[in-house]
């Protein structure tokens, strides 16, 4: 059994990717779980094996707490370590290849705090695992949004110590899949941090990205950035683009490159 954990900024497609990627590992002949670990979600765009929101709901935490939405929402996920066996349970009694997590909204519960990494170790109990950390195509089309989001990915890289494969998604906000398919360039072109991962991009055209920080300091960052990050996976979750690449992403960080297709199901507890 082998997890996928889904994590990003909010909006950032982690819920509909979820739903993506399920679909195609059923398409390919394999069995997914699909887990829902967000307490405050509404609606999904696919329908849970496994849902939190049978133990906790953000919600309830709200009223009984007398919090806001965004302190319910931590103390939703702290909450959750109370029914780890419960989850565990009904997650391995599917005996899947993949397990799917759509991770919560909040991007501090895997970039800053501690209960992001308790609670996927409990959950995964030694199983092989692989996050993607999905953003906007939106959000990274400038420079700066794209440093910020880059070290927000080294920010969950210290905090969640798992591999981590960065992907950009909504692409097909930037250009059609019929213009993808044709010239894949475009997408470098309009989406910096895609320009700024390329092999022939200088750091010394970062120029000054912020009053408050030397332009030799976001040089050197970028040089940094680069060699932390490597490679970006475009996608777009609605359109179905790009969802090979991220499976073979997939499998470079599980198997260097194996495929599972033969598999068969593992779900000892
Ligand atoms: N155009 C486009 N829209 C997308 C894509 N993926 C998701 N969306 C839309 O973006 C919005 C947010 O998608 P969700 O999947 O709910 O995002 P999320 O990251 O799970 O959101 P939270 O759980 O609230 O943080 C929805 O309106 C989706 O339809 C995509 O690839 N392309
Ligand atoms: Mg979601």
């Amino acid at each position: 059994m082998y997890f996928i954990l889904v994590m990003g900024p909010a909006g950032s497609g982690k819920s509909t990717l979820t739903a993506a990627i399920s679909q195609w590992i059923e398409d390919h002949q394999m069995s997914a779980t699909r887990v829902n670990l967000d307490p405050a979600a509404e609606v999904l765009p696919y329908v849970p094996d496994v849902d939190v929101r049978r133990y906790v709901r953000t919600d309830d935490v709200m009223v009984k707490e007398g919090l806001g939405p965004n302190g319910a929402l931590v103390a939703s996920v702290d909450l959750l370590i109370n029914y780890v066996a419960e989850l565990v349970e009904e997650i391995y009694e599917t005996r899947a290849n993949y397990v799917i997590v759509d991770m919560p909204g909040q991007l501090e519960i895997v970039a800053f705090r501690r209960i992001g990494p308790q609670l996927i170790n409990e959950l995964t109990r030694g199983s092989k695992v692989a996050s993607i950390f999905l953003t906007d195509a939106r959000l990274v089309a400038q420079p700066a949004s794209a440093f910020s989001i880059l070290l927000l990915i080294m920010s969950t890289l210290y905090r969640m110590n798992t591999p981590l494969i960065p992907a950009v998604n909504k692409v097909d906000l930037v250009a059609s899949k019929e213009l993808l398919e044709k010239n894949p360039e475009v997408l470098e072109e309009n989406i910096y941090l895609l320009k700024m991962l390329r092999d022939d991009y200088s750091c010394l055209e970062v120029g000054s990205l912020s009053y408050y920080i030397d332009s030799d300091v976001s040089a050197g960052l970028c040089r940094i950035l680069r060699q932390v990050v490597g490679e970006v996976v475009p996608v777009s979750a609605k359109e179905f683009y790009g969802l090979d690449d991220l499976y073979a992403k997939i499998q470079q960080v599980l198997a260097g490159g194996e495929d599972y297709l033969t598999e068969e199901p593992s779900g000892v507890l």
